[in-house]
């Protein structure tokens, strides 16, 4: 008798672990999911480079970049995305966007007070999942 209470008394409390563990465990999967979504990204424009050159991203992910320069102005521009952020000499700026279109496409410096600026290019890659 005093056995079958004991172990009636551990599955009661096993079930009640389990319902504690689900309920713990549930909304920290759930966070983590959006967390994953969310992508950093620090580039360096300078005199005539962008470093990194390419920068990978998966479909849907919010990109925040940190985008800075230590020499003149440049600009960080996506056509296809519409960004044309501009940063000043010695300057860092931030800025988001959603990666909601897959595909490779070009970045480049579309400030023109330095003609060299044509040669800065690099690649925003999106990968489909
Ligand atoms: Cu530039």
């Amino acid at each position: 008798m005093a056995e079958t209470m004991t172990s009636l008394s551990l599955r009661v409390a096993a079930i009640a672990l389990t319902g504690v563990s689900l309920w713990l465990v549930a909304p920290r999967s759930a966070a983590q999911e959006a967390h994953s979504n969310q992508r950093g990204l620090t580039v360096v424009a300078r005199k005539y480079v962008f470093e990194p050159a390419r920068l990978e991203v998966n479909l849907n992910d919010l990109v925040k970049v940190t985008l800075s320069s230590p020499d003149i102005a440049h600009s960080f521009t996506v056509d296809a995305y519409r960004i044309a952020k501009r940063v000043g000499g010695g300057q860092t700026v931030t800025f988001e966007f959603r990666a909601d279109q897959p595909g490779t496409f070009p970045v480049y410096c579309n400030l023109r007070q330095d003609e060299r600026c044509r040669q800065m290019h690099g690649e925003l890659v999106v990968h489909a999942k």
